[in-house]
């Protein structure tokens, strides 16, 4: 029987690109974001490998349970649970924040990954592997990054803790941290300015969504003893969060 992989944020990016890497790995899948036909499109491209669709805003907690709850049995019993939707909103100094921006970035990479993560945990058991997508604006301070900073912060912290809570249980917690991946990451953060998200990548080749994914597949195939914790990942072109070179 299949191992099941749920993943949060699978319509687009870093959850997609997982989608793709974990069906590859003989995984099943349910996988979870708002645009449904994304979703759709996404589980055609993957047939015959089963996929499960839940669409639900994940800082909606009545929402995540009942998705949760309503799991048909055969993709009842999560193995590995890819906690990776969220996005930044806006990039301006702290002076000058949107309160709608901060709302929607503690409440989705926080408090959504909390919220999906209590849900499905009792789902979950001996073997299992929770991969939750920080990002190197969790361990690095940058100009303008306030919110968005301390919402991955409190994800490396979560999942430091969340390793801690779930030893007992045999389920081994991990947080890959990102640098620059180029996704819809930007466009979302930029509010749709297509010019504004292109600069960020201007000079630059960044990783690939599908180089997150190889990753997190190696990560959540390693034999059950193995748990690689926490793994930052740059573009070659990367040293830290605001240290970049740039080809003219
Ligand atoms: P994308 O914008 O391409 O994808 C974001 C995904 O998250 C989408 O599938 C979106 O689905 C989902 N999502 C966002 N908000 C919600 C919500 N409130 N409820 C449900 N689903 C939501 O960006 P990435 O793939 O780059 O981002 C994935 C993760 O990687 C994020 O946590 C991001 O912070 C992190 N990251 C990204 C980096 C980058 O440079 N791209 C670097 C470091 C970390 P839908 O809109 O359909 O709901
Ligand atoms: C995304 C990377 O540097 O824009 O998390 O914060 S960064």
């Amino acid at each position: 029987m299949k191992k099941t992989a749920f993943i949060t944020g699978a319509s687009s990016g870093i959850g997609r690109a997982t989608a793709v890497a974990l069906a590859k790995a003989d995984f099943q899948l349910v996988v979870t974001g708002r645009r449904r036909e994304r979703l759709e499109a996404l589980a055609a491209e993957l047939a015959p490998t089963p996929v499960h669709i839940l669409t639900f805003d994940v800082r909606d907690r009545t929402a995540v349970d009942a998705a949760v709850a309503g799991l048909p049995a055969e993709f009842g019993h999560v193995d590995v649970l890819i906690n990776n939707a969220g996005n930044a909103h806006g990039l301006s100094p702290i002076q000058e924040g949107d309160v709608a921006d901060w709302d929607a970035m503690m409440d989705g990479n926080v408090k959504g990954l909390l919220y999906v993560s209590r849900a499905a945990l009792p789902r979950m058991g001996e073997g299992g592997f929770i991969v939750n997508i920080g990002s190197i604006a969790g361990h690095e301070a940058y100009a303008n990054g306030n919110v968005y900073c301390a919402s991955k912060a409190a994800v490396n912290m979560l999942t430091r803790t969340m390793r801690i809570d779930l030893l007992p249980k045999g389920i081994r917690v991990a947080e890959v941290a990102p640098g620059m991946v180029e996704t819809e990451f930007s466009e979302v953060r930029f509010k749709g300015d297509e010019e504004k998200a292109a600069n960020v990548y201007k000079g630059v080749q960044p990783l690939r969504a599908e180089d997150v994914a190889d990753l997190i597949q190696f990560m959540v195939t390693r034999p059950p003893h193995v748990q690689i914790a926490e793994v930052i990942i740059f573009p070659a072109a990367q040293a830290a969060a605001a240290t970049v070179r740039r080809q003219q």
